[in-house]
């Protein structure tokens, strides 16, 4: 088994990402820690409790983390996701109620209960990750394996993207103190940004695929009501009536490195109080120490292919 420590804003696409680890055979997911950004952290943590109930994989630990960036606030909230995060879906009630210890000793207890082989996974901002690495300067040894969804990097041969991506633009004082605590290290982050995990789009056409893998379910109405919002979340803001599977494709990387084909670089993050605050610079140059492994290219139709086929299968099991 694979344990796997998510930490997530949830989110319609964390939301899948996580579906899609429950969904996982030989996937063990030993905790899960909140983090605003996208939303309000409550209404993260309900959401997370939430999908736990609707996949009955009820004895997931869910931890409260972060509700405010290492310095300043989170920027006004996001609308990709619905005032709740989810779209237009509906989370059944439940019971469960979060960790009595927070974000940032769930990391750290998860790293030192599965020494070397615990993989990390963050979809949110890098809040939790690190006030973790302050507390335990360790945890990039402790893990076997993190990957990050977050930042955005072009083509260093075509043009530089000026643009920061959500994740790192919302803290990247965390951000760097991550890539910084991970600098040489023996397993860099792999990271998967927009550059990436915009090839990745589901459609209409394979969410259907994916229903008719499921049958009639539960869980699919769950997927389908969100990935309705998300869809013209897109279509508003111009690509098109897709969803890019940003979190999913990390979290398919997680339990599969070999999914993307990488390349080390040393990530900068750009911290000073100007426009350019939350972009990442990738020097590929070789000339520095790296403190990363960037995700540069993906077989979107393989992902998808293995994305229909676990969840398809595992919302049927749930309705067995
Ligand atoms: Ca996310």
């Amino acid at each position: 088994m694979t344990a796997v420590f998510v930490d997530a804003d949830t989110g319609i696409d964390d939301a899948m990402a996580l579906v899609y680890l429950l969904a996982s055979p030989g996937v063990d997911v030993v905790g899960i820690a909140s983090t605003g950004g996208n939303i309000r952290v409550e209404q993260v943590c309900a959401n997370n409790l939430g999908l736990l109930e609707l996949c009955r994989a009820t004895s997931i630990p869910v931890s409260r983390g972060a509700d405010e960036p290492l310095r300043g606030r989170w920027p006004r909230e996001s609308k990709f996701h619905g005032p709740k995060g989810l779209g237009y879906a509906e989370l059944p009630g439940t019971r469960l109620r979060l960790t009595g210890h927070d974000a940032t000793a769930a990391w750290i207890g998860a790293a030192r209960a599965h020494p070397g082989t615990l993989v990390g996974l963050v979809t949110g901002p890098l809040t939790n990750l690190a006030l973790a690495l302050r507390a335990e300067p360790e945890l990039p040894t402790l893990l076997k394996r993190l990957v990050i969804m977050g930042g955005v990097f072009g083509d260093p041969d075509i043009e530089a993207n000026p643009m920061a991506e959500w994740n790192i633009r919302v803290d990247p004082d965390a951000a760097s103190e991550v890539f910084a605590g991970w600098a040489g290290r023996r397993q860099l982050p792999i990271v998967c940004g927009l550059d990436l995990t915009r090839r990745v789009a589901m459609t209409p056409g394979i969410l259907a695929r994916l229903a008719a893998e499921a049958g009639p379910s539960p869980l699919l109405g769950v997927l389908q009501d969100a990935m309705r919002f998300y869809f013209e979340s897109h279509a508003e803001r111009g690509h098109g009536y897709v969803a890019f599977m940003h979190d999913p494709l990390a979290a398919a990387v997680a339990v599969d490195p070999g999914l993307v084909a990488t390349r080390a670089a040393t990530v900068d993050v750009e911290l000073a109080d100007s426009p350019a605050r939350g972009i990442t610079i990738a020097d590929r140059s070789g000339g520095r120490e790296p403190n990363a492994l960037l995700g540069v290219d993906v077989d979107p139709a393989a992902f998808f292919d293995r994305f229909v086929d676990r969840v398809g299968s595992f919302a049927r099991r749930l309705n067995a």
